[in-house]
């Protein structure tokens, strides 16, 4: 069996976390590095490990992760706006190999990004 990754280790309570949602499909944290006033990782339980891994059968689940973002964003009073990104692969930035939506909010954003 492959080792968990280390979002799944937090969905296993192994690693403390501020879970924020849970739900069957995903759930969301607080990232433990925040870059901006709300920054919360939605985060499919399926360890998909990023969305160039993801194919038709994971149509649901990768809108669902979208519209987790949005609900989450408003219960989070991000009524200026927000953003929301995925980082794939080492040009995009991604450091944990376990596909998670960013949603960063509270504060204005820049364009374009880093
Ligand atoms: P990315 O670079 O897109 O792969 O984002 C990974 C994010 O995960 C990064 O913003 C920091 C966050 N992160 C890494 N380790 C932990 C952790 O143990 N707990 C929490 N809450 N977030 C973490």
């Amino acid at each position: 069996m492959s080792e968990k990754t280390l979002f799944e280790r937090i969905l296993d309570k192994e690693i403390p976390a501020g879970i924020v949602h849970e739900d069957d499909l995903a759930f969301a944290i607080r990232d433990i590095n925040p870059q901006a006033p709300v920054h919360i990782l939605v985060i499919p339980k399926k360890p998909l490990p990023r969305l160039a891994q993801g194919d038709e059968g994971d149509q649901a689940l990768l809108g669902h992760l979208l519209l987790v973002a949005a609900k989450l964003a408003k219960s989070e009073n991000l009524a200026e706006g927000y953003r929301v990104v995925i980082n794939n692969g080492p040009h995009g930035g991604e450091s944990v190999p376990h596909l998670h939506v960013h949603l960063l909010g509270g504060r204005q954003m820049t364009w374009p990004p880093g």
